[in-house]
Order: structure tokens, then C-alpha cells, then sequence
């Protein structure tokens, strides 16, 4: 429980600061206040959603009175022109800050996330399917850790044909694509996809060429008795640090220009898009990698006198994409499957080939869902 030792309006009005009890302080503005108000007119008291646009709020408006309880953990806002008393708790006002030191490095990384290498491998994150849908507790903490992480295994599910869903269902929705609800992940002949053969497939992420791209891939395993077919998991972040600290020109390449992506194996589908291998938010914030070698279409975003470099940091990212100490193996069994956060962590599998069968089925889930169920569950707890 937070609390403040005092409260004073500043600026005429236009803010308050506020002193913690360790002597640092925290500002807000009136506007900012006005507009986050929790009071029953300017939000429904049932879905929670704004009942009033920017435009209600005066242009002029500002603080006339600032005060705070006796123990510090409620201040209580007058503002005028509207002449409205609004209160806030002091943990809503901290959990809301944004008087702070803002980022300013390009690459940063959400501190909620964990970034990790071939350490990882004694300790992916791990649950048994029926333990997962009997125990609460361990289901939220496996999902907590599946966002932590970028991926996580599931171990004794069922081995028959479709069992990925009930697996989907257990914290979010389908993503339906042109390969369907789900899809099959064995060797054929005229395969639509190089991922339908049993060649072996570099560390890739899924459907670069979809926009807006996959955020979940589930792929579960139903049959692999072949020699080969095994699989390795790369955290893409951790690949994209690793580029930084060897070159930062070369970092700056990838995230500054667009790739090109580009599926047109099937003649139900064209799919194109224009992002880059690294991509940041406007703050610099490392929010999603696209690595797909197979998909790839040419790169014609990229100006004439930074090409040759950009296909140096390619190959310098694609080099450290491949790097053994960055990488997760295993052998999925069936009934197992893997999870990845399909904007972040890389999957690999080794060509197969001899007696024996390998079956794979596969989907794609959307990440907001697996967010919010967490979000709800957390509540709930
Ligand atoms: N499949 C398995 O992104 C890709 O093209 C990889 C995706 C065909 C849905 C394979
Ligand atoms: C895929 C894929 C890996 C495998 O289907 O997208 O990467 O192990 N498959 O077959
Ligand atoms: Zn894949």
C-alpha cells in the first residue's frame, strides 16, 4: 500500500506534486488528471469504459484545491472550471506514473521478460496437460512463465488428432489462417509449405509475411519415430542483444529498414508484408523479430548505399541465430508440445528421414488472449 506525506498544487494549477515518504516526489497533471478520473460520470461503474471525450474536458481547466487523508492514501482534487471534486487513491497514482526517467536506449526490453540462452534447457518451463487443467495455481503460474519466457512445453497430452486446441482453449483463441484452424506438419509430396517436407528448417519465426503476424504457435507432436526431426527454440531477443553488443550499426540496419516477406506457395494464397527483422516501438522498445529465411522476398527498402551492409548484419544476426549457446533442444515425444511467442522466440527442427513417422499438428493463438486470462486469473486469485 503506497501513501504520500504531502500534496501542493504547482504551475497555477496546471499540477500537483506530490512527496513520498522516502522524500522523492511524483507529479501529474491537471489535464491528465481530469482526463483518468474514476468518478461514476466519467466512467461506467460496469465495463469501466470513458463515458466522456476530451472535448468535455475544459481546455482551461485546472486545480483549485489539492489535499490528502490523514494517512496519506487518498488525495482529493478540486477542479475548475467544471467545479468537480475527483478523488484518487495514492496506488492508483503510482501505479500510473509517469513522472520517471523515461527510456532512451533503442533495444530495451520489457523488464516483465526474461531473456535466455542454452541455460534454459534444464529448466523450460514445464507443466503436465491434466495437472494444467486441474490446478489452477499451476496453470497460471505455467502461463506466467510462458509470457516470461517467450515458450513453454506441455507434456502428456492426448495423442489423437486435433488435441492442440484443447490446449489453445486453455488461455485464449485461434487464429485461423489459409493453412486452417489447425494444421498438419508432416512430410508430402508437392508440399505447399517447406515446413510439409522433411528438409530441416533454420530457426525461423512463423508467417513473417503475415499482417499483422501470428503471436502464439502451438506445435504439438503426435507421432516421431523417425531419425532426426528435432527440435530447438532461440530467443530471438537474446539473438537481437547479441547483434547489438557485437555491432550496434548493425542492430540499427535491422530494426531502421524493412524487410520484405512474401508466401505465394498456394493458389488460395498471396500474402505480403513490410516490417523489419528487428522491429521497435516509437519509444525503442525490442518488440518483435521476424526471421524466416524460407520466406524472405527481396529486400527493396534498403537504399543502395546501406546494402551491403545490411546483408552484413543479416548474416551476422542469421550467424548468431545459429549459435549452439543461444539454443534450446529437444526431441518431441508424443502427446508433448511447445509454445513460442511467436514474435520473439525462434523455432528450429533437424532434417528426419529413415523408417518411422513423424506427425506434427500446429495452430496459431492470439498473445492478447494469453494476456488477459492471466490478467483475469490473477484477479481472481
Ligand atoms: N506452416 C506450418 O511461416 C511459415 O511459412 C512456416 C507454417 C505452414 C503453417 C510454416
Ligand atoms: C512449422 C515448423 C517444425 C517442426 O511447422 O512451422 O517450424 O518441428 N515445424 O516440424
Ligand atoms: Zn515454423
Amino acid at each position: 500500500m503506497h501513501s504520500f506525506k504531502s500534496i501542493k498544487v504547482i504551475d497555477s494549477g496546471k499540477s500537483i506534486i506530490l512527496q513520498r515518504k522516502d522524500g522523492s516526489s511524483v507529479r501529474y497533471h491537471s489535464t491528465w488528471l481530469r482526463d483518468n478520473a474514476l468518478d461514476a460520470k466519467t466512467r461506467d461503474v460496469n465495463n469501466k469504459q470513458r463515458l466522456i471525450t476530451l472535448s468535455d474536458i475544459p481546455i482551461d481547466n485546472y486545480i483549485e484545491t489539492a489535499s490528502l487523508d490523514a494517512n496519506g492514501k487518498n488525495i482529493f482534487l478540486t477542479f475548475l472550471p467544471e467545479k468537480k471534486n475527483v478523488s484518487f487513491s495514492a496506488n492508483w497514482l503510482e501505479v500510473n506514473s509517469y513522472d520517471t526517467k523515461q527510456h532512451n536506449k533503442k533495444g530495451w526490453i520489457s523488464s516483465d521478460l526474461k531473456i535466455w540462452g542454452k541455460d534454459l534447457s534444464k529448466h523450460i518451463p514445464s507443466v503436465d496437460y491434466k495437472t494444467a487443467r486441474s490446478d489452477k495455481t499451476l496453470l497460471l503460474q505455467w502461463l506466467k512463465s510462458l509470457y516470461r519466457y517467450g515458450c513453454a512445453k506441455m507434456t502428456g497430452g492426448k495423442t489423437e488428432s486435433g488435441a492442440l486446441i484443447q490446449i489453445a482453449d486453455l488461455f485464449g483463441y485461434i487464429r485461423e489462417t489459409n493453412y486452417g484452424k489447425w494444421f498438419e506438419v508432416r512430410s508430402e509430396i508437392n508440399a505447399i509449405n517447406l515446413a510439409y517436407t522433411n528438409l530441416g528448417l533454420q530457426a525461423h519465426t512463423d508467417n513473417p509475411y503475415r499482417d499483422p503476424v501470428p503471436t502464439i504457435q502451438i506445435l504439438y507432436c503426435l507421432e516421431n519415430s523417425v531419425s532426426g526431426g528435432d527440435s530447438t527454440l532461440v530467443d530471438g531477443f537474446n539473438a537481437a542483444i547479441h547483434l547489438k553488443d557485437k555491432n550496434s550499426d548493425y542492430f540499427n540496419l535491422l530494426s531502421k529498414y524493412c524487410a520484405r516477406f512474401e508466401y505465394n506457395g498456394d493458389k488460395g494464397a498471396h500474402l505480403q508484408s513490410r516490417r523489419p527483422m528487428i522491429e521497435l516501438s516509437p519509444d525503442g522498445e525490442l518488440i518483435a523479430i521476424r526471421f524466416n529465411n524460407r520466406s524472405a522476398a527481396p529486400i527493396t527498402d534498403v537504399p543502395y548505399e546501406n546494402m551491403e551492409n545490411y546483408y552484413k548484419a543479416y548474416r551476422a544476426f542469421s550467424d548468431i541465430i545459429n549459435d549452439p549457446t543461444l539454443a534450446v533442444n529437444f526431441k518431441l515425444n508424443p502427446g508433448e508440445c511447445f509454445i513460442t511467442d511467436n514474435t520473439r522466440v525462434l523455432h528450429a527442427r533437424t532434417a528426419y528421414s529413415g523408417v518411422g513417422t513423424r506427425w506434427l499438428q500446429g495452430c496459431y493463438v492470439d498473445k492478447d488472449g494469453l494476456l488477459s486470462t492471466i490478467s483475469t486469473m490473477l484477479k481472481k486469485k
